[in-house]
């Protein structure tokens, strides 16, 4: 039998608890603070990262887990500088990092003491890189988001499988329950460890969206061990109780782009996209299809515009470089911000719904309304009252604008308008 009865009560407590849960002072701080931010910077790594095929390449390649094993001997990221990764997701205005401590194949980023599935343990490499990532991120004022599998491909007590990890060779049998205990261990190693952990960012439930998670007691846990740590999960679906913010993959809220995203609704909590540069989350040699600066600018845009955050993917290849074409990009996206971040950052979604030519953002008594995809000379808008002064963003020029029945329009000639982003901010004085 799996628990004793003073666990059986402290679980039900958890459970109790987390269905009739109130976030701590510190975790709505926590949200504010996450929100304010508004881009952060999503690292896909592991011993897949050696095949150069993206993660999912042992579900894929139908790769039993004594094969796929034989990819820790040959994961030896010497060149990982973890001082370099963070210094260049501040560079590009990323304000924190989520990083992939365990993915689907259940391999951990760290020294777990749970198995020796991990990279102190089972590769060349010897070292923690969970540990050198978090300590760098919390030297250069940044924050970590631990990305956590709740899938697994690797464990034999993730029984009964769910939809994906048919080819591994498992032997069937298995007991969920002890998986589930071994996940919270791991989860307690993460948050005891490695100093103040920003959040957790769940993926894979979907696998199994109707076993029996015990999502309560896990998410007490985490909020047990660390009030502020904000809990997410990418199960597409509204959030459960105990989750702090809610995310889109390659979606922006709402909008239901995506086949798994279909029926997902749109919550109250603080919002979340996340999207690749390419079109690989894992490290992939022969994806060469790369959005263009300017594409990921104006989706940073559309997401704040949307009132969410972008976790912008990079997957760094297996000794631990950073391909220059991400770089390059990540550069360019900070210079963006560099002069323009204060229509971001600290914003809201604005006054005006997210349209086809672009969005809005608020903050305070300023408006910033974002012309990504606009060609003409006069703008309308449904009705803004209060207009004191309407400017080019940074710039500074006057902007004209009108009152017309129940629109605002605004005037921008061609020879002001940005290729990326004309920003008018209005001033609303009060
Ligand atoms: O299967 C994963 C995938 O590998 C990747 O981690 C993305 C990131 O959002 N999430 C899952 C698919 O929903």
């Amino acid at each position: 039998m799996r628990m004793n009865s003073v666990a059986l009560l402290v679980a039900l407590a958890g459970a109790v608890q987390a269905q009739t849960y109130t976030p701590t002072a510190e975790n709505l701080a926590a949200r504010q603070w996450f929100e304010d931010n508004r881009f952060g910077m999503f690292i896909h790594w592991g011993v897949y990262s050696v095949l150069g095929d993206g993660e999912w390449v042992m579900n894929n390649r139908k790769m039993s887990v004594a094969e796929y094993e034989k990819l820790a001997p040959q994961f030896d990221p010497v060149k990982f500088n973890a001082a370099a990764w963070v210094a260049l997701a501040k560079s590009a205005g990323m304000r924190y990092i989520t990083f992939t401590t365990k993915h689907h194949d259940g391999f951990a980023m760290w020294g777990t003491k749970q198995s020796k599935w991990n990279i102190v343990d089972a590769t060349p490499y010897h070292k923690d890189v969970v540990k050198m990532l978090a300590d760098e991120c919390h030297r250069q004022g940044i924050k970590l988001f631990v990305y956590h599998s709740q899938l697994d491909w690797h464990n034999p007590d993730y029984f009964p499988l769910g939809q994906t990890g048919h080819s591994s060779g498992r032997p069937p049998g298995g007991d969920f329950n002890k998986y589930l205990d071994y996940m919270d261990a791991q989860l307690r190693e993460l948050l005891t460890g490695y100093g103040p952990i920003a959040g957790v960012w769940f993926d894979g439930m979907w696998d199994k969206p109707n076993a029996d998670w015990q999502l309560e007691r896990t998410y007490s846990l985490i909020h047990s061990l660390q009030p502020a740590a904000l809990v997410g999960s990418n199960h597409h679906r509204a959030p459960f109780p105990g989750e702090d913010f809610q995310m889109f993959e390659k979606d922006l809220p709402g909008q239901h782009t995506q086949e798994f995203s279909s029926t997902s609704v749109v919550g109250s909590l603080p919002l979340e996209t996340c999207d690749t540069i390419n079109r690989s989350w894992g490290y992939n040699s022969k994806d060469n299809h790369y959005k263009s600066s300017r594409e990921l600018i104006q989706y940073l845009v559309r997401a704040a515009g949307n009132d969410a955050n972008f976790l912008l993917n990079i997957g760094p290849r297996p000794d631990g470089t950073i391909q220059p074409e991400f770089v390059e990009r990540l550069h360019a996206m900070g210079a963006w911000l560099q002069n323009n971040g204060d229509s971001v950052y600290g914003t809201r979604g604005g006054p005006v719904t997210p349209r086809n030519w672009g969005v809005t953002t608020r903050k305070g008594n300023k408006v910033y309304v974002h012309l990504l995809d606009w060609q003409d000379e006069v703008l309308a808008l449904p009705k803004i009252d209060g207009i004191r002064s309407a400017r080019l963003f940074p710039a500074g020029a006057t902007v004209e604008t009108q009152q017309v029945g129940g629109a605002t329009l605004l005037r921008i000639p061609a020879a002001e308008r940005d290729p990326v982003d004309t920003i008018v901010e209005l001033d609303l004085g009060g």
